[in-house]
């Protein structure tokens, strides 16, 4: 986080604009503002105030008219913020403006994304990626950066290049110089990674849990889902599980089933062109999963619209075919006429829940349970009880729906992981004939 530039690592308090230009625009700019507000959060910075502004005679040097800015810049004061946030796309001369005229720091929205990008990206092809768009983003803002740099009193240099610092001018052309060529390099380190991902995957997918990672649009409750379906069950500690990353959950479902659950990168409403192939790498993990829980805000005006962009994504990163779950949340925030109208629109049976209320949670865990089935098995299980160890394990990773005793042995009725079927196929009841054992044993 916040490396661009010399941010101020510590933001107290934000102050977010969202400029729009014509008053159609209204309700699209303060929902997009909305927006803006979780992302800002996602980074850990707290937001004092978010503005609307309509700008009626833009001026090329703020973006919005000067009285406007100036305006803005007192609100800022006068609440205490340390960094106004833009939900427009700033270039650079205006952000410079800004920050010369406010003597706060200045982001833009393309800036905040960023940020997040590189926060959640983890294989190195999405490093990789958001490292150039960082690179890309930063080249026209450099001299910026020096003009900060100066009003400090110089000092520092920028940020690691290597190259001693000559006079402004020229420092500021070498800083240039390295920023291009290290955007070559990373372009060379794209194509090779690129290459060794299919490697990568088939590595990945020896994780002995079944995986599903929640998908769709930012502020949609993917977040919330995590917690909600974590909080409401027993998560066994595990040490195999306590490295992941905390976006990854491990959670067992009322049925005993077992589950990793990941929050993958959230789908952004006008995602800045260049941004595009980094959000795609960071969303890496959709392709790596078993199968997909996509999360809409059935409240949202253009739900079926965020659907097709998602499953468009999700087919170019070849995540399409997966078995998905959709998810239908917020419905505490809809009408009952128009619940089924929402829901109709999808030609599969989608899950209707508002995870603010608790209202069709029970349904949702039965769903993901059924996404599982095809990796359980029920079987009938003969097991000498010297096989205690084989008992057990059934006990944690699948469900014993009856269990009986005949002589020496236990007769379990039970779900298993289909990992396991080879450990319990000898004991299935009735016997598998001998030769389908031994053709079962011969296979690879
Ligand atoms: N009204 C309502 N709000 C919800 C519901 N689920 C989540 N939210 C809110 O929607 C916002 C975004 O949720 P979050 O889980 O952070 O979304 P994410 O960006 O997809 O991770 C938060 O303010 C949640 O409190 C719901 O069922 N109903
Ligand atoms: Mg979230």
């Amino acid at each position: 986080m916040f490396e661009i530039r010399d941010k101020p690592k510590v933001v107290e308090k934000a102050l977010l604009i969202g400029a729009y230009f014509d008053r159609r625009e209204k309700d699209e700019a303060a929902s997009l503002l909305e927006e803006l507000h979780e992302l800002v959060g996602t980074l850990g910075i707290p937001v004092e105030h978010a503005e609307l502004v309509m700008v009626k005679d833009s001026n090329r040097k703020y973006l919005t008219g000067k009285g406007k800015a100036h305006e803005l810049i007192a609100m800022a004061k006068e609440k205490g913020c340390d960094v106004i946030i833009f939900d427009n796309s700033l270039a650079p001369m205006q952000q410079r403006a800004w920050e010369n005229e406010g003597g706060v720091t200045v982001i833009d929205r393309e800036e905040v994304i960023l940020d997040i990008f590189a926060m959640r990206a983890r294989t190195a092809e999405a490093q990789l990626q958001v490292e150039l768009a960082r690179q890309q983003y930063a080249l026209p803002r450099l001299a910026r950066m020096w003009d900060h740099l100066d009003r400090q009193g110089g000092g520092g240099g920028s940020g690691g290049m290597g190259a001693a610092r000559g006079e402004g001018e020229s420092q500021l052309e070498t800083d240039r110089r390295l920023a291009r060529r290290r955007i070559d390099a990373l372009r060379r380190q794209l194509v090779e990674v690129r290459q060794q991902r299919l490697t990568q995957r088939k590595e990945r997918q020896r994780v002995p849990v079944p995986a599903a990672a929640i998908v769709g649009y930012t502020n949609a409750g993917k977040s919330t889902l995590l917690n909600t379906i974590t909080g409401a069950s027993v998560v066994a500690e595990d040490k195999l599980f306590a490295t992941l990353d905390p976006t990854t959950r491990k959670v067992q479902l009322p049925d005993g089933q077992q589950l990793l659950l990941t929050d993958t990168v959230g789908f952004i409403r006008n995602l800045p062109h260049r941004l595009v192939e980094s959000f795609k790498a960071t969303l890496e993990e959709a392709a790596l999963a078993d199968f997909l829980v996509h999360v809409l805000d059935a409240s949202q005006e253009r739900v079926f619209e965020f659907y097709e962009t998602t499953m468009a994504v999700l087919k170019e990163l070849g995540a399409d075919d997966k078995k998905m779950l959709v998810v239908l949340n917020k419905i505490d925030l809809l009408p009952a006429d128009r619940r089924n109208q929402v829901a109709a629109h999808f030609n599969q049976p989608a899950t209707m829940v508002s995870l603010k209320t608790g209202e069709g949670l029970p349904l949702l865990q039965e769903r993901l349970s059924e996404m599982m089935l095809d990796r359980t098995r029920r079987v009938n299980l003969r097991l000498p009880q010297s096989e205690f160890g084989l008992i057990s394990l059934i006990h944690q990773q699948g469900k014993i729906l009856k269990q009986d005793y005949d002589g020496n042995d236990v007769l379990v009725d039970a779900i298993i992981p289909r990992r396991y079927e080879a450990q319990i196929e000898r004991y299935l009841d009735p016997p598998v004939p001998a030769r389908a054992l031994e053709a079962w044993e011969a296979a690879p």
